[in-house]
Parts: structure tokens; sequence; C-alpha cells
């Protein structure tokens, strides 16, 4: 068993009779109540989800070290780290069929889709799926899941560029650099020179986890309840994170950014016209994309690395300019409009300037570089899921006519 695999096993002996112990002695222990207006309101912060994979060290370099900390809790070390490096350089092959795949989806898909659709199809390598079929005990099943998890994780940047290079390249691709590290790889996929790889590390450690609760993130934690493989769970996450209320905002934000760059012919707004393109957004009945949060309640930590890096290295891109504008005229117009409880900014408000100014300005592929690093933390708690035999979720549903009833309406 290889390091990383080792102490995750350590790590799962010493969590699993923690698990037992609430279930068998505190099992009706009351955590949270309900009320009507979260039963309709989408569950919105109710505790009803375990992970203990949420707290991460954006100053990890390497994504692979980020995976070491989110399986193990640990800090690596530089070997540990290189180990986990080395163990993902010697799965980056991707099977010959996925590039058929690819290549066989008509024009205009979004590469959502076809992204989504490259992971499904690789359920057919799924060591998880043959070992159930086998029969395999439920202790042991963490383990499938960890070598699949791995498997996926090392191919998703050659998937990821050769449908870039496929939709807006004319197919022209690189081959991926067995001496690079999966940023500086991914970076060299895209054919993009330094910073592009600490910019890719950046990306793929900030977007990796979020709790939960979220919709990609619970996605694929529902799907893989049901005892799915990795692939069918990270297809799951990824449709999750498609949606314009969730991951697709990155795209959203510069889609309306560029409307306004093109209502402005390239002039940078006074801030008097900013809020008044705010402004026509929300009497248009849209929402600011890349504003206000599910249950954050301030501006998102992950926004402000982003803004921070941009700061350091691109203070005078013109994007960057009308984003930092957005960042003084949207709050305050939020607020005085009422509605949204979080009139902060979130991470998809500042990724696209990141991007565009590297070069990536096809902003349909945001969210799957966005799918690429959710996909780490997603597969790390998938991994945990099956190491503590979290059930399959199931919660029940009601009718209208028992809310009013306990409303006491009717
Ligand atoms: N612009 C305008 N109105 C907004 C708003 C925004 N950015 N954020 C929230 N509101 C509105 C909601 O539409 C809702 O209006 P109605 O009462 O008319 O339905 C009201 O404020 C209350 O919403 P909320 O409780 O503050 O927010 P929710 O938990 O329902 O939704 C979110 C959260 C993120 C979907 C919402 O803030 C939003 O639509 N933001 C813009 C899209 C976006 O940036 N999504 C990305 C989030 C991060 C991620 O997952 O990637």
């Amino acid at each position: 068993m290889a390091g990383l695999k080792d102490k995750l096993n350590d790590k799962i002996q010493q969590h699993r009779p923690r698990i037992q112990k609430l279930v068998k002695d505190y099992g009706d222990v009351v955590v949270d109540k309900v009320t009507i207006g979260q039963i309709i309101g989408g569950m919105r912060g109710l505790k009803s989800l375990v992970t203990d994979i949420s707290y991460l060290d954006p100053k990890m370099p390497f994504v692979e070290g980020l995976f070491y900390l989110l399986l193990t809790g640990d800090i690596p070390t530089e070997n540990e780290v290189s180990d986990v490096v080395d163990e993902f350089r010697r799965r980056r092959i991707v099977p010959r069929y996925i590039y058929e795949v690819i290549d066989a989806f008509p024009c205009c898909s979004h590469p959502m889709t076809i992204f989504s659709s490259a992971i499904l199809t690789m359920h057919r390598e799924s060591f998880f799926a043959k070992k159930y079929t086998a029969g395999i005990n439920k202790m042991d099943m963490w383990e499938p899941m960890y070598e699949d998890s791995l498997n996926l994780l090392a191919k998703l940047p050659e998937i990821a560029s050769y449908i870039y290079a496929k939709l807006y390249r004319d197919g022209k691709r690189m081959q991926s650099n067995p001496n690079l590290d999966m940023g500086a790889d991914f970076a060299h996929l895209m054919m993009k020179p330094a910073p592009y790889d600490d910019v890719a590390r950046l990306h793929f450690i900030i977007h990796s986890d979020h709790e939960s609760g979220n919709v990609s993130a619970h996605a694929g934690h529902l799907v893989g309840s049901t005892l799915a493989d990795i692939y069918m769970s990270i297809s799951a996450m990824i449709n999750g994170l498609a949606g314009p209320l969730h991951g697709l905002a990155n795209q959203e934000v510069l889609r309306w950014l560029q409307d306004v760059r093109d209502k402005m012919g390239d002039e940078i707004p006074t801030e008097a016209e900013m809020k008044q393109f705010v402004w026509d957004t929300l009497n248009a009945g849209h929402v600011i994309p890349g504003y206000g949060h599910a249950v954050l309640r301030k501006t998102d930590p992950r926004y402000s690395i982003q803004r921070d890096f941009c700061l350091k290295h691109l203070p005078n891109d013109p994007l960057f300019k009308y984003v930092d504008m957005l960042y003084k005229v949207v709050p305050p117009i939020l607020k005085e409009q009422g509605k949204a409880k979080n009139p902060w900014p979130n991470l998809d408000a500042q990724t696209g300037v990141l991007q565009w100014h590297y070069g990536v300005t096809e902003y349909d592929f945001y969210t799957v570089l966005f799918g690429i690093g959710r996909s780490i933390g997603i597969a790390a708690n998938l991994i945990w899921d099956r190491a503590l035999l979290y059930p399959l979720e199931r919660p029940k549903s009601i009718t209208t006519d028992m809310l009013e009833k306990i409303a006491g309406i009717k």
C-alpha cells in the first residue's frame, strides 16, 4: 500500500468507532429543528449532513498536496506531496475511447455536457463497480473507491484540455508532460506560460471543497450514497455544478461583464454608470451573478484570495477594473434592494478575470475548470463516505396539506 493509502487506512480505523458510538449511544440527540420555511426554502442551512473534510490551507502550492490534506487532515511533507504527485502521474493516461466520445459530440455542445459525459463513460473502468459485483465486504469498499478516485482525478486535466482544444483550438493539442505536477501540466496542456501554472493550482485548490451541502457536493454525495461508483457520482456532481445559480455563475459573470463592456464601447464606466447597469439588471428581474450566497454572510474568502492575486499580478487589467468597481457598487445596491441575504461577492465574481487575463477567454469553459477543482473535494468526501459506511440518503417528503396542518392553518 502506498504512503497516502496507508495513512488514510490508519485515519479510517481511528474514525470509525466515533461514528459507531454517535449512532449507537447518541442517535436520538436533537441537532437542529426543521421549520416550514426551511422545508419549502430548499433546506437552506439545515444541519443534516456530515463531512469532516472542510478546511484547507490555500498556501499549499501543489493540488496533489491538497488532496493529501483533504484525505488525512494532515499537512503533508514535501516527500509526501512528491509521492502523491507520482501516484497521479502514473494514472494520467486517458483511454482512447474517451477522445472518440469527445470527438463525437455535435457542434455547439456546452463543454460541461461533454465533460460530464466523458467522465460518465469511464464507468466501465471502475474497480469499485467490479469489486461490488464480485461481492466486496462493505468494510473494504473505501479501497476501490480510493483507487478509482485517483485514477479519475489524474485524468481530468487531460480530458478538460482536450475538450478545450477541440472546441476552441481546432483540435490542436499538447501531450501531457510527465515531469510536471497537476497544475503545471494543466497549464502546459492549455499552452499557457507561467504564471498560469500558479493560476491553475490556485483555481483547483480554492474550488475543491466547500462543505457538503452545496449543490455539486450534495449531488455527488447523494448519487454516491447508492453505492454508485466515482464516475457516476462525479458526473452527477458536474451536472449540479452546471446550473447558473451554482458553478455556471462564473460564466454568467463574464457574460454580464461583456454585455456592460459592449454597451460602454470598451470604456471603463463611471461609478454612476455601473450603478445604473446593476439596477437595470435587477429591475429586469435578473440576479447579479457572482453576488450572494446560500450560507455565507460576508465576502467569500475564495473571492478575496483571487482578488489579492489580481491586485498583485494584474492591477491594471481592464476587466479587473470592472470587477473592482462592482465590488464597491453592488453590495450597497443589494442592501438597498433588501432581498439578497448576502450582498457580498462569492468566488465566481473573480474567477473569470484571472482566466481572461491569461488568455482563456472562452467563458463557456470556466465551469469545467471549476469542475476539475470540485472533483478533488468530492472524491475525498466519497472515499470517506465509503470508509464510514454512510448509508443511502433518503429524506422524507410531505405534502402541502400536511404542512398546513402542522402550521395550524387547517
Ligand atoms: N442578485 C439579485 N438578487 C439576489 C442575489 C443577487 N446576486 N442573490 C440573492 N438574490 C435574491 C434571490 O433571488 C431571492 O429573491 P426572491 O425572494 O425574489 O426569490 C432573495 O434575494 C433571497 O435570496 P437569498 O436567500 O439571499 O439567496 P439564496 O440562498 O436563495 O440563493 C444564490 C443563493 C447564490 C443562488 C443567490 O445569491 C444568487 O442567485 N446569486 C447569483 C448567482 C451566483 O452568483 N451563484 C453562485 C453562488 C456560488 C456558487 O455556488 O458557485
